[in-house]
């Protein structure tokens, strides 16, 4: 059968911040898939840029479209629909910049993802089969863990809680079983907060609970009541984002937040107590994005937490690397998004695994409807998959088609 890219088509859809992104479809014949690119709040400075029409804020992606029609899709069409490497390198020498500013890391990566379901399509394959025909990578585990964001803050929420995502991960094999428990404790947590608060829960990106609380030890205290009144803490860990380069002060190098100044030595502290008082499996972000030195001496304080990389690392192979030589962490986020091409995220991905560092593959806090990193999370038997709390179906989505996979 001929494999042949015949046509790419892109256009503008929303996200579920209902700003504007890309939906970009690949064809071969009458054979097409759709990727719908997500889009980050708390991105990293070194991340792929995310091409706008405009300097402030998320405005259009008409231009990245424009990059799609006028300079990607003539280069790509003819090119053999499962030579991914082949298509991401054209993307790459077409762009030629760094951080992907030409072509744009969101137009980029909509193409290379697009090109990836399609090439699955037309070989037969699920996404995940095919994907695991790309590369041999070493599992950490055959079905990841779940982790459920149950309460925001940072900058996805509109409260005063510093630290952006409190989750819980529950410690079983299947995933199934992992969304039954985190749906008990979600909907015991809902209840503990109105009785404490009062209703209605206002929710934040991720489908958690925005909290009106500055204590960035209160929501672990509640969470962890919510599944001590169930009878699962046998079964629970907790995992945090911090995602600290968001109030970190670079001026005075200093993190603000409870109306307050922390040293790094302050945050150290603060870290080792709180693996004291919970069970907590990862810890995301604990340090601005900057700070390789940070990650490393805390790590080796607490060795059997483990520190994740996402601002600090941005799924970039060379920051990657950094970390790894430099002992800063024991697993890293990946997000296609951040890098822009299918072929780096699995570069990361590799590198990663020959390191044993975990992986956890994670949505953005705009989303689309696409189940991409269901099957990614799967295909390479990651760690973990980050896609927020159960209830807002671009988020079910994700875990849905981990479940139907794992059928
Ligand atoms: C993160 C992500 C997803 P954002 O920091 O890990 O939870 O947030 O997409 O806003 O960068
Ligand atoms: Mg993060």
């Amino acid at each position: 059968m001929d494999k042949k890219i015949t046509d790419i088509k892109a256009e503008q859809i929303l996200d579920s911040r209902g700003n504007p992104t890309l939906k970009v479809s690949v064809y071969v014949g009458d054979i097409f898939k759709s990727f719908e690119v997500p889009s980050g709040a708390s991105t990293g400075k070194y991340e792929a840029c995310e091409l706008r029409d405009g300097e402030n804020g998320k405005s259009g992606v008409l231009t990245a479209i424009k990059q799609i029609e006028e300079i990607i899709k003539p280069a790509l069409l003819g090119i053999n629909i499962t030579d991914q490497k082949i298509i991401d390198e054209t993307m790459l020498n077409l762009d030629g910049t760094q951080q992907k500013t030409k072509l744009g890391g969101n137009s980029m990566i909509g193409v290379s993802i697009a090109c990836a379901k399609t090439a699955g399509a037309i070989l037969g394959k699920e996404v995940y089969e095919y994907l695991k025909n790309l590369r041999d990578i070493n599992p950490s585990k055959k079905e990841p863990y779940l982790y459920f964001n149950l309460i925001n803050g940072g900058k996805h929420a509109k409260t005063k809680l510093a630290f952006q995502e409190y989750h819980i991960v529950p410690q079983v094999d299947k995933v199934t079983e992992s969304v039954e428990i985190s749906k008990a404790i979600q909907n015991k947590l809902d209840e503990i907060l109105i009785s404490k608060y009062g209703g209605p829960l206002v929710k934040g990106d991720e489908g958690g609970v925005a909290l009106e609380e500055e204590d960035v030890f209160v929501p672990l205290r509640l969470i962890k009541q919510a599944v001590d009144e169930l009878g699962y803490e046998n079964k629970i860990k907790y995992a945090l984002d911090v995602a600290s380069s968001s109030f970190y002060d670079e001026g005075e190098e200093v993190y603000k937040f409870m109306s307050k100044s922390f040293s790094k030595e302050e945050m150290k502290d603060l870290y080792v107590k709180m693996c004291e008082e919970f069970p907590i499996i990862s810890i995301e972000d604990p340090f601005e994005e900057e700070d390789f030195e940070s990650f490393t001496t805390l790590q080796a304080i607490i060795p059997e937490v483990k520190l994740i990389g996402d601002d600090l690392t941005v799924t970039n192979i060379n920051r990657l690397d950094r970390a790894i030589r430099e002992k800063s962490i024991k697993g890293i986020i990946i997000k296609p998004n951040q890098i822009g091409t299918l072929t780096e995220t699995l570069n990361t991905i590799e590198l990663a695994r020959k390191n044993d560092i975990d992986c956890i593959i994670s949505h953005r806090s705009g989303e689309t409807m696409d189940d991409f990193i269901g099957d990614l999370s799967y295909a390479f038997g990651c760690f973990g998959l980050k896609s927020g709390a159960l209830g807002p179906k671009e988020r079910d989505i994700k875990y849905n088609r981990l479940i139907n996979i794992a059928k």
